[in-house]
This record gives C-alpha cells, sequence and structure tokens, in this order.
C-alpha cells in the first residue's frame, strides 16, 4: 500500500481544490486521449460519483482536436452548465486557455504531471508533482496523480477516516492506476512500485482482458489506443458503466487484433529496412514508398535507438509524402535540422526530438540527395 499523510497534501492547491468541488454543481473532466489520460479520466469520475458530485467527461481526439485544452472544445464547453473543469493528465501549458475558462466565471483545476514552463495562472489549483511539495509524487503518471488526488479528496470528503482506507476504497481505481502507470513508462521509484503493485487487478476487474489474454504491450495499445468519438471515448463508457456485455468483448477482441496486426507490420517493415546497413551513415534518412505514413514516426523512433543515430522515415501520406524524423538526444535538434531543407517540404513542424514534413513526390529525391550531401558525405 502507498502510505501518505497530511503533510502530503500540505500544498494549497488541494484544499482550493476541495472548496472548489466541494461547491460544484456540474464538473466537466478533461482527459487525454492516452492509456494515462484514459485511466486518470475514469479514476476521477468514479471519485466524483463517490462525493455524490454530477461529473461528465471530454476527451478530445489527438487527431481532430490536439492534446489538452484546445480553444474550439473549450468555447463548446463553454457555453454548457459545467461549472467546474477538472483536467486530467493534461493542461499545465494551456496558460491562455485556463485563463479564458477563469474569464468566463467557470472554476478549473488542472491535474497533469507534465512540465509546466511558465508559472501557474493565479488562483488556479494545479495538481501536478513538479509543483506540489510532497518528494513522493515525483515520479507519478496522469493516473497516479488522479489516484493521489482521489485519496484526499476521499479523505477530506469524510468518506473514509484515514489514507489507508481511502486507498482501498476503490480496488478498481487503484488497478487503473497501475495500469496508466505502467503504460506510461514512468520511472519506477517506490511510490510507482506500491502502485504498480495492484496492476494485475485490472484482469480481475475486467475478466474480458483475461480471457482474451492480453499482456502488457496489447493491454497498453488498447487503452492507448481508444478514440474519441463524437464526443465519446469507448473505453471510458464501456469500463464507466461497467458494462461487461459482448459488445464490450467483441471492442476488445477487435482491438487486439488491431494492435497485433500493427505490431506485425512495424516489424515486417524493419526487416525490409534493415536489409541495408547503417554502420556507415551519420544521419539515417530512408524513403519507404510502401509504407504508410502512420507507421514511420515508430520506425523512425525504434531505429534511433538502435543506432544511436537521428533518424528520418519517408513513407506516403495521401497523394504526398510525409517523413517522421526521430533522436532522443540533448545534443540534436530535429526541427532546426529540417529547417535547412524547408524549401523542399509542402509543410514540416515538430520539435528537437521528434520532427516531420510532408514533401511533394517529385522533390523527395532531390531531398534526399541533398540531405545526404550536407549531411552524410563529409569525412
Ligand atoms: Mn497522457
Amino acid at each position: 500500500m502507498l502510505k501518505v499523510n497530511d503533510r502530503d497534501f500540505i500544498d494549497k492547491d488541494f484544499k482550493d481544490s476541495y472548496s472548489i468541488i466541494k461547491k460544484s454543481q456540474k464538473i466537466l473532466v478533461w482527459g487525454d486521449e492516452d492509456a494515462d489520460g484514459i485511466t486518470s479520466t475514469i479514476i476521477i469520475l468514479r471519485t466524483l460519483n463517490t462525493l455524490g458530485k454530477k461529473a461528465h467527461y471530454f476527451i478530445p481526439s489527438r487527431i481532430k482536436d490536439g492534446i489538452g485544452l484546445v480553444e474550439r472544445k473549450v468555447d463548446l464547453f463553454l457555453k454548457k452548465d459545467f461549472d467546474t473543469f477538472i483536467t486530467v493528465d493534461c493542461a499545465s501549458v494551456n496558460y491562455e486557455l485556463i485563463k479564458k475558462i477563469k474569464l468566463s466565471d467557470k472554476n478549473i483545476i488542472v491535474t497533469d504531471h507534465h512540465i509546466p514552463y511558465k508559472k501557474k495562472v493565479e488562483k488556479v489549483p494545479y495538481i501536478n508533482p513538479y509543483l506540489l511539495s510532497s518528494k513522493k509524487f515525483k515520479n507519478l503518471s496522469g493516473s497516479g496523480v488522479s489516484f493521489i488526488f482521489s485519496l484526499y479528496l476521499l479523505k477530506k470528503f469524510k468518506i473514509v477516516k484515514d489514507y489507508s482506507q481511502s486507498f482501498f476504497y476503490d480496488p478498481f481505481n487503484i488497478s487503473l492506476a497501475a495500469v496508466g502507470t505502467k503504460c506510461d513508462k514512468v520511472k519506477v521509484d517506490k511510490t510507482n512500485e506500491k502502485i504498480l503493485k495492484y496492476y494485475n487487478g485490472i484482469f480481475y476487474h475486467i475478466p474480458f482482458l483475461r480471457e482474451l489474454e492480453f499482456d502488457e504491450t496489447n493491454l497498453c495499445g488498447v487503452f492507448a489506443n481508444s478514440k474519441t468519438l463524437s464526443f465519446k471515448n469507448p473505453l471510458v463508457e464501456y469500463i464507466l458503466k461497467e458494462n461487461y456485455k459482448k459488445s464490450f468483448y467483441l471492442f476488445l477482441k477487435d482491438a487486439k487484433r488491431k494492435i497485433e496486426n500493427y505490431k506485425k507490420r512495424i516489424e515486417k517493415y524493419l526487416n525490409e529496412i534493415e536489409k541495408k546497413s547503417f554502420e556507415k551513415e551519420k544521419y539515417i534518412l530512408i524513403v519507404k514508398k510502401n509504407i504508410e505514413y502512420k507507421y514511420t514516426g515508430v520506425l523512425a523512433s525504434l531505429l534511433s535507438k538502435k543506432y544511436d543515430k537521428p533518424v528520418c522515415i519517408i513513407g506516403k501520406k495521401g497523394k504526398n509524402f510525409g517523413g517522421e524524423c526521430r533522436f532522443d538526444s540533448e545534443n540534436f535538434n530535429w526541427l532546426d535540422t529540417l529547417k535547412l531543407f524547408e524549401n523542399y517540404f509542402i509543410g514540416f513542424g515538430g520539435h528537437k526530438k521528434a520532427a516531420g514534413f510532408e514533401i511533394n513526390s517529385e522533390r523527395i529525391y532531390e531531398f534526399v540527395n541533398e540531405f545526404n550531401n550536407r549531411l552524410n558525405s563529409s569525412k
């Protein structure tokens, strides 16, 4: 069991969150479309339900809306009768939209584990390990943050007497926190170790996962690939309603099959690509016209780790081609590197470690030549 005490919740943000939730009539939980985002959403919804609070959720579609608070959807929800937003696993960096929500006379509580780069917005509680005092919370995933927040709330609302009762109050929530922790691949420190102990519980709470012989990889895959469709997220819907009927079984079966196919595809492409040797190159740039764009990021990431070099893979993207470039190193910047070639691109963007571009098929070989001339032929 994870042992916490009042000192772990000493920051004013906890108390302020409590006051906000206490007077809230209708809450919107704003999640994130990945494994710890989805599990966080369910954890907070279950907790609010225990507290007797009316709550709904929204998980933006990463493809259609983006990540975190996104203006179009914020505007839409500001028109509805929610008086409080609670973000989970996101929004630490959405300063302007947080201000917008505050200006509309609504409350917002940010719960997240991503690094904030500026000062917090005034009068907004942030439950974020980077901003909290307790060192125990340092490496929590988004779902870990939601879970410790729920430990606090259950005691504060006097649903339980102490934190150990809080911990075991909703065993499903511990398992969900463990799934998010595992799938988000956060550092396994003492706190996370204690949460991860309850990982196997998920197979008891959702017996279909056991029947369908899910393992860690495809379990994380299913939680990370539950896509929002017309404001609903299938996995959240099934789990929250504890609707363990045939349709849920079929949903899981289909999701597992898709993930396994994806994995097979990736392995096949890696085999094809690695027929060539990359020992000499400083930068690896590969054009694979038969590979669909959606695989290029994962492939580039796997290869860059394996060869410890910057890697870019170009694949088919609609009627054009798209490249995804990866390298996890502090001394390298893919975005700056791509800027050198921007004349070749229809568009490009990203950040240091991951960037991408779109290119017209006629220009690919010109680009590849110049890329190799400038970056791979020297010495
Ligand atoms: Mn997340």
